[in-house]
C-alpha cells in the first residue's frame, strides 16, 4: 500500500473542472486514488515503474499548448481531469430531445443507460493497459517503449475521465462502478473485462501496433459518437480524449508501416521477389507480409465485434434519448431523428452475405461500423504505398465483415476473408492460412529481443522518420534505471 498522507490532490490532479471548489468530488477521487495507484503498480507496465520516461502530460485544454513533455516516473504521472471548454447554449443535436438545451445533470429517465455507456467505455481503458503490461521488456527501441508507455498512461487518464463522471454525477452506484473498474481484469476467468477484444492477449509488438491501429480506432469512433451526446459533461470529456487518441492510432499506423518497410527493404537487399517465400523472408529476421496480413485479419475482425450487433435496439434507444449520436452527427445533413429513414445492413440470407434495408435507427451500430471500416481502410492504403514503393508485389487488404466474427449477424457462421460462407470444418482446416497460427506466434516471439540502446532499433522494424517532440535520433526516451 502506498502512503497517501501528504498528497495535495488539488495540485496533483491537473483539472479544469474546479476540483478545489468541489469538495465532494475531490474527496471521492482522493478515496479512489490509492486503489488506482495500487492497480497501476500491479497491472501497469511490468518492470519499468522506476524508469524515467519522456512523456507528454495533458495540463490544459488550449489547442495550442495542451500538453507538456518531460521525464516522469509513470506512477507519478499527473493523471488529470480535463473537459473540452463548455459551449454556451449547446443544444441536444439528435433524437427525441433535439433542440432542447444540453443536459448539465444526468436526466433521471436515462440514468441507467447513460451509466452503462460510461462504464463500458471506462472498462476498456484499464483493460488495454493490462493487455500490454509485458511489452516493455521486448520493446524494439526506446522510442517505441516510450510510445507504449505514453499510450498506457493516457489510457489511465481516460479511465480517470470516466471515473470522474461516475463520481460526480452518479452518487453511490457511480462510486461502486468506479471501484469495480479497478477490480475486473483482462482475461480473468471470474472477473473479465466487459468486451471481447479486451480479454485477448497482446503477445507481441506487431499485435500492439495492430491493436492501436484497429482497436483504438474503435475507441475513436465510440468517443466521436459519445462526443455528440446531449449529456454535456460526457460530450466535453470525450472531445478532449479524442485529442490524445490520435497519437495512439499514429503509433499503430506507423508501427505497422515501419514493420512493413523493414520487411520490404530486407527482401530487396537479399534479392527476394516472392513475398510468399516465407521461409526465406523469415530467415532475414523480418516478419513476412502474409503473416502481417494474418495479424491484420485478426485485429480488424476482433475490433468489428466491438460495434455490437448490426441491428440493435440498445443503439436505437441511446440515439432516441440523445445520449449517443452518429459519427460526426453535427455534420450530417438530415433530420437527426431518423424516424422514417433506412440503412443497408449486411446479413446472411440463403447462405450468402447480402445487404438488407433496415430502419436507420436500429442500424446505428452498422453505420458506425461502416464509418470505421472506411476510416481503417485509409491507413491500409498507406501501408500498401510502402509496399508498392519498394517494388514488392503484395497488397494488404481488410477481410470481409463476415470473417471471424463473434458478435452480430455472422457470429454463427464461418466465412473466408473474401466473405464466402463456408462450413465450420472448412474454416477450421484453413484457419491457419488466414489467422496467426501458433507457429507464426512463435516466430514473431523469436524476433522480440529488446533493444535499449538510444537510437538503435531491432532488426525487424525501421526507425521512425521523426522523433517525438522533434527530438534527435539518439534521444534517450526512457532512462531505464531512473
Ligand atoms: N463483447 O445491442 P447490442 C476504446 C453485448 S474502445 C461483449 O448488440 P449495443 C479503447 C451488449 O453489451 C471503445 N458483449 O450492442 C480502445 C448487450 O448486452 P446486454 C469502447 C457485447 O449495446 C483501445 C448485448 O450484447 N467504448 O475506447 O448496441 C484502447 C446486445 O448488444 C459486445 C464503447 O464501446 C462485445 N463486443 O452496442 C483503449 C462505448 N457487443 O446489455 C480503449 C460504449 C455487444 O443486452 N458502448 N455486447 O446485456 C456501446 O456503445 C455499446 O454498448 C456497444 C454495444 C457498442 C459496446
Amino acid at each position: 500500500m502506498i502512503e497517501q498522507l501528504d498528497v495535495n490532490y488539488d495540485t496533483l490532479i491537473p483539472n479544469n473542472v474546479g476540483l478545489s471548489e468541489d469538495r465532494r468530488v475531490l474527496k471521492a477521487l482522493e478515496r479512489w486514488h490509492p486503489g488506482y495507484i495500487n492497480w497501476w503498480n500491479d497491472m501497469g507496465p511490468e518492470g519499468f515503474q522506476e524508469a524515467m520516461v519522456y512523456l507528454r502530460t495533458a495540463v490544459s485544454v488550449d489547442p495550442k499548448g495542451w500538453a507538456k513533455f518531460g521525464y516522469v516516473k509513470m506512477p507519478e504521472y499527473r493523471w488529470g481531469i480535463l473537459l473540452a471548454p463548455k459551449e454556451e447554449d449547446r443544444k441536444i443535436g439528435f433524437g427525441e430531445h433535439k433542440g432542447e438545451p444540453a443536459w448539465q445533470e444526468v436526466p433521471g429517465e436515462y440514468r441507467g443507460m447513460l451509466r452503462r455507456l460510461i462504464v463500458i467505455q471506462g472498462d476498456t481503458e484499464p483493460a488495454s493497459v493490462e493487455q500490454q503490461r509485458h511489452l516493455g521488456k521486448t520493446a524494439p527501441s526506446l522510442y517505441d517503449m516510450r510510445n507504449l508507455f505514453q499510450v498506457n498512461v493516457e489510457e489511465g487518464r481516460h479511465l480517470w475521465a470516466m471515473v470522474y463522471l461516475l463520481q460526480k454525477y452518479f452518487g453511490a452506484d457511480g462510486r461502486e462502478e468506479a471501484d469495480e473498474l479497478l477490480n475486473r481484469r483482462s482475461g480473468d476467468e471470474d472477473k473479465p473485462r466487459m468486451l471481447g477484444a479486451f480479454n485477448e492477449e497482446t503477445p507481441d509488438w506487431l499485435s500492439f501496433f495492430m491493436f492501436t491501429y484497429f482497436t483504438d480506432r474503435d475507441g475513436k469512433m465510440q468517443l466521436e459518437s459519445l462526443a455528440q451526446s446531449g449529456f454535456d459533461p460526457l460530450s466535453r470529456t470525450c472531445r478532449f480524449m479524442l485529442t490524445e487518441e490520435a497519437h495512439h492510432m499514429f503509433v499503430g499506423e506507423t508501427g505497422v508501416g515501419r514493420t512493413i518497410q523493414r520487411t520490404c527493404e530486407a527482401m530487396k537487399e537479399a534479392g527476394i521477389e516472392d513475398p510468399y517465400d516465407i521461409e526465406k523472408v523469415r530467415a532475414l529476421g523480418v516478419i513476412d507480409l502474409p503473416t502481417i496480413q494474418k495479424k491484420a485479419n485478426l485485429h480488424y475482425s476482433l475490433s468489428l465485434d466491438l460495434f455490437g450487433s448490426e441491428v440493435s435496439t440498445n443503439a436505437a434507444n441511446a440515439y432516441n434519448a440523445g445520449l449517443k449520436g452518429r459519427y460526426q452527427e453535427d455534420k450530417i445533413d438530415d433530420d437527426h431523428r431518423l424516424l422514417d429513414a433506412t440503412y443497408p445492413v449486411s446479413k446472411v440470407v440463403d447462405g450468402k452475405v447480402v445487404m438488407v434495408d433496415e430502419p436507420a435507427l436500429t442500424a446505428l451500430n452498422m453505420r458506425l461500423r461502416d464509418d470505421y471500416s472506411s476510416d481503417a481502410a485509409k491507413g491500409v492504403g498507406r501501408w500498401n504505398k510502402i509496399i508498392q514503393k519498394a517494388g514488392v508485389d503484395f497488397e494488404i487488404t481488410l477481410p470481409n465483415v463476415a470473417f471471424h466474427r463473434q458478435i452480430g449477424a455472422f457470429s454463427d457462421v464461418e466465412a473466408t476473408p473474401e466473405g464466402v460462407l463456408i462450413s465450420k470444418d472448412e474454416f477450421a482446416a484453413k484457419r491457419d492460412q488466414w489467422l496467426p497460427s501458433k507457429a507464426d506466434g512463435e516466430f514473431i516471439a523469436s524476433l522480440m529481443a529488446p533493444e535499449t540502446q538510444p537510437g538503435k532499433y531491432a532488426g525487424w522494424i525501421a526507425p521512425p522518420r521523426i522523433g517525438i517532440d522533434n527530438k534527435p535520433g539518439d534521444f534517450e526516451y526512457v532512462q531505464i534505471h531512473g
